[in-house]
């Protein structure tokens, strides 16, 4: 049902009341999940004198200490802009023009800047990213419930939606106009759809990234992506002095496994000699395994309830894509609320669904396309391995197929 077919008016938000062990109170979006998703969104409604309220599980100092993405197109970062949290980016973040691809002893550059008509990206940390907003929602009086339990969506199918939550021993209620699930995977928006309002595409890929923080400069000053018959591995960078390498590994690897010592040996013979001659190394001070996986939900609305970011999809690391698709959904959500609060139309919030989905699947194409390009997998023999070195070879010498990689790499139009 559409919200104009609701007949529904806009909240007005009021002061928190009490009635028997429950706490109520009224806003006009409630969002669940402080993840980059929930936060963006947040600052873009609050900005525009929109009323929300952010719940999420985990404390803030648990969501800072999450290292995750690094990589923002300029869609993004002119996100962040727009929410009044870019400054520090734009400060302190790097912006790269170009990549390296290494294969078969070599490596080569992809031209980001000059391929895609002069666009690039910004290497930010998403612990930053997440600092930001967090700061901005404190400083515009945005309010966030941290260590928010049990947070359970309600009657999303009609016109009275909302959330209940439980903190300190205490029930709270939240009744809203609209339901935000910006929850991420494992998040309870999703799973409180009924299975047959949804259906999900996933494919899960047979082997994990480990990944390691070092006090130690980045041995190139652009990213390199490398396909190795032992295995993917991938240098990035927090700044000059901080760098983030990862390496494929099993499945079922621990980070125990894996001494700062083997995974050092391991990432150098995984890189063209000359880099891993000048490779600085040190001691690691984080190091985590992720599992690589494809995953979509379909729609990504179900009345007053919107998904948006990793709990409506995921897609494997290798694209830089997770974090910036999050930021297009809320692109899309956000215009399509904001339509609604301003003007009383639905199109926007009618259309959002569609919008998302059209610019996930490319994205998942495109980070499926370059997992299974530079990946070493189980079945895939030593021409498999020749298949992926042609392919890589095509890509650097043929202007078509760069400028393809470069276009998607720094993110397709919203
Ligand atoms: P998040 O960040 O998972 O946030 C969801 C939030 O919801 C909370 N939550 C709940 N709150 C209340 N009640 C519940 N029942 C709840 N259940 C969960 C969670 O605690 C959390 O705070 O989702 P969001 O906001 O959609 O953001 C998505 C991004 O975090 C994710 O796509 C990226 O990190 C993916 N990703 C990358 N994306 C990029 O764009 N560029 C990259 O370079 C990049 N590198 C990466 C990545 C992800 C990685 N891992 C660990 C999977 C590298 C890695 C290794
Ligand atoms: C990162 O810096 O964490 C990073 C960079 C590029 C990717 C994935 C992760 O494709």
């Amino acid at each position: 049902m559409s919200i104009a077919a609701a007949g529904l008016r806009p909240h007005v938000v009021g002061q928190g009341t009490h009635r028997e062990d429950t706490v109520f109170m009224r806003t006009q979006v409630a969002i669940i999940g402080a993840g980059p998703a929930g936060l963006l969104l947040g600052q873009l409604l609050t900005n525009a004198g929109i009323d929300n309220v952010v719940l999420e599980l985990r404390s803030a100092d648990y969501v800072l200490s999450r290292v995750r993405a690094g990589v923002l197109e300029e869609g993004m970062a002119g996100m962040l802009d727009e929410a009044g949290a870019g400054r520090r980016m734009r400060a302190e973040g790097l912006p790269h023009d170009g990549f390296d691809l290494a294969f078969d002893g070599g490596h080569h550059r992809i031209d980001l800047h000059g391929l895609s008509g002069g666009k690039r990206v910004m290497v930010y940390g998403q612990t930053e990213v997440t600092h930001d907003l967090m700061e901005k929602r404190r400083d515009t009086g945005g309010l966030s419930v941290y260590e928010a339990v049990n947070v359970q969506p309600h009657d999303f199918d009609g016109p009275n939606p909302y959330v209940t939550y439980d903190k300190h021993g205490t029930s709270h209620r939240i009744d809203c106009d609209f339901v935000a699930g910006c929850d991420g995977f494992h998040g309870v928006s999703r799973r409180s759809v009924p299975d047959s309002a949804i259906t999900a595409y996933e494919r899960v890929y047979p082997f994990g990234w480990l990944g390691i923080l070092a006090e130690i400069p980045p041995v190139s000053h652009e990213l390199i992506y490398a396909n190795h018959p032992r295995g993917f591995a991938l240098c990035s960078m927090r700044s000059m002095t901080r760098s983030r390498y990862y390496v494929q590994c099993p499945l079922d690897d621990r980070v125990e496994d894996w001494s700062d010592d083997r995974f050092w040996d391991e990432i150098r013979r995984r890189l063209p000699a000359d880099v891993a001659e000048r490779m600085v190394t040190g001691p690691s001070f984080e190091k985590s395994i992720a599992p690589l996986r494809s995953f979509v939900a379909e729609p990504m609305r179900f009345g007053r309830l919107f998904l948006a970011g990793d709990a409506a999809h995921i897609v494997p690391p290798t694209g830089a894509k997770g974090l910036n698709l999050a930021a297009s959904d809320v692109r899309y959500l956000f215009d399509g609320l904001r339509e609604y609060y301003a003007d009383g139309s639905s199109a926007g919030i009618d259309d959002y669904s569609r919008r998302a989905l059209a610019r996930v699947w490319k994205a998942e194409r495109f980070s499926w396309w370059m997992t299974n390009t530079l990946h070493r997998f189980p079945d895939q023999g030593a021409f498999g391995q020749k298949i992926q070195e042609a392919e890589l070879n095509y890509l650097v010498s043929s202007r078509a197929a760069s400028t393809s990689l470069a276009e998607n790499y720094v993110g397709l139009p919203y």
